[in-house]
């Protein structure tokens, strides 16, 4: 029985392996070829999360890639932030008020056609190209302080060290794209080359500059991973023949990705084992450690369904003050240290996020300390220093499974949190000092 082929390292190895559950037999069969004549079966792969799980987990094929096209605004960098924020000082100036439900109008879009639906959508009484014309200095004005999105910079050094092609491809122009990535040290020698919105005749959602990208890689599109934010640029990757994961930059917008080979949460969620690509390699016992941040304030009332619906008491904080900190980081599981004023310093698990089983309305910060408390400590100040990541959030079938699977990020997050790479948060100056209050 042929149970799956991986392509290990982006080299021209080929693993084939045959199982025979009756005897317990596993034989792998190694092939070393040049790309260019790669037959069929070794360019697909069963999802590889190391070849023992990917054997278990195998059911669905994927297709081996060789490169990855990457796009710019929403994908690598955060730009809807900059972007709603010029358009909202903006539209004042025209007696209109920026509605955040309709980013998705402009998202994705080349300048002249995000221009329009701004236009249409607030009924400005002037054309696209005027728009264009004021708000083009201001917003060059703000690209420095655009900020890469969480995972960009470790996706960037990873794929160039391990020596896969790195293509951007974006609809913004080429100066523009060029003058927004000056301000992210390593990114512009990491890319094979760049094509911007202006060296193709149609911008996304047309496949030109995706198809543009795999000719000038000499590549069989067939052969490139797209990774996108936004729908036209999922429809182009997928018109162009390409396999596409889409990142979406909106909240609650996965269901509308359906034309993507993959929806992932955010970069962080990125497996590039899955396409045949190296594996990462900063995963440690089921967590990914992020840069700490910091967030503390009084214990405030919830959903009150924590500890009433799933027996998982979760210490809520005003997110008021903290929407930028927020809006920066991707909604999942997390984990860290919690100190409570007056009782001590706790290993501490939290979700982040719209907590899909009950489709809030508003992002929240969940922190379930670990550790029995005799008393509610609503109004007493507590303070989180979060230092990696599990997984993103997720819907469940039933809250018993939604509640296992919280216990299953518990033992995760103990475990994890005794490790040196861990351990030494717990003595973060942060949690050493009382918050400051203003009166
Ligand atoms: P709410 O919806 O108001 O947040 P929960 O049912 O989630 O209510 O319970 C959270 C409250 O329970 C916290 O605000 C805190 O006062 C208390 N609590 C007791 N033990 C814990 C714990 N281990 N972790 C978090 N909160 C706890
Ligand atoms: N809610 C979800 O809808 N999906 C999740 O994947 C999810 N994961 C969680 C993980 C942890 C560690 C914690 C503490 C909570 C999680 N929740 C999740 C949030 C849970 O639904 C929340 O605590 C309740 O809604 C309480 O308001
Ligand atoms: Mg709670």
């Amino acid at each position: 029985m042929l149970c799956g082929a991986a392509r290990v390292r982006v080299s021209n190895v080929v693993l084939i392996v045959f199982e025979f559950p009756e005897s317990g037999f596993v034989v792998l069969i190694v092939f070393e070829f040049q790309m260019s004549v790669l037959p069929n079966i070794e360019r697909y792969i069963l999802c590889t999360q190391g070849l023992r799980s990917e054997l278990s987990m195998a059911n669905s094929f994927r297709k081996l890639v060789s490169c990855v096209i990457l796009d710019l605004d929403g994908t690598l960098l955060n730009t809807d932030c900059i972007v709603s924020d010029v358009l909202r000082v903006y539209l004042v100036k025209h007696g209109k008020q920026w509605d955040g439900r309709r980013a998705h109008r402009i998202v994705g879009k080349t300048p002249y056609e995000a221009a329009a639906a701004v236009v249409e959508d607030y009924e400005l009484s002037i054309s696209a190209d005027e728009l264009l014309s004021e708000t083009s200095p201001i917003f060059a004005d703000q690209w420095c302080k655009i900020k890469a999105q969480p995972g960009a910079n470790r996706l960037i050094e990873y794929l160039k060290s391990n020596g896969v092609p790195l293509v951007l491809a974006s609809n913004s122009p080429k100066a523009n794209i060029e003058e927004k990535i000056s301000h992210h040290q390593g990114w512009k020698e990491s890319f094979s080359f760049i094509i911007g919105g202006d060296e193709v005749k149609s911008g996304k959602p047309s496949p030109e500059i995706y198809i543009e990208a795999a000719k000038r890689l000499k590549m069989d599109p067939s052969s490139c991973l797209v990774i996108e934010d936004s729908l036209p640029g999922v429809i182009a990757g997928k018109e162009a023949g390409m396999e596409v994961v889409a990142v979406p930059s909106l909240p609650k917008q996965s269901q509308l990705f359906t034309s993507a080979d993959e929806v992932i949460n955010s970069l962080l969620d990125f497996r590039p084992e899955k396409w045949g690509l190296p594996a990462f390699e900063d995963w440690v016992e089921g967590t990914l450690p992020i840069e700490p941040w910091y967030i503390g304030g009084p214990v405030i009332k919830g959903f009150g369904r924590g500890s009433k619906v799933l027996g998982i008491p979760t210490a809520n904080l005003s997110t008021e003050g903290y929407s930028a900190l927020l809006s920066d980081h991707p909604s999942g599981v997390y984990f860290g240290w919690a100190r409570l004023a007056t009782q001590g310093v706790y290993k501490m698990v939290m979700s982040i996020g719209w907590n899909p089983y009950f489709n809030n309305t508003e992002k929240t910060i969940e922190p379930w300390l670990l550790h029995d408390f005799n008393e509610d400590f609503y109004g007493e100040d507590l303070q989180l220093v979060i230092v990696g990541y599990i997984r993103p959030e997720a819907n469940f079938p039933s809250l018993e499974t939604l509640i296992a699977k919280i216990y299953e990020d518990r033992e995760i997050a103990e475990k994890a949190l005794d490790l040196p790479l861990y351990l030494k948060y717990k003595e973060d100056t942060y949690l050493k000092k009382s918050l400051q209050h203003s009166c």
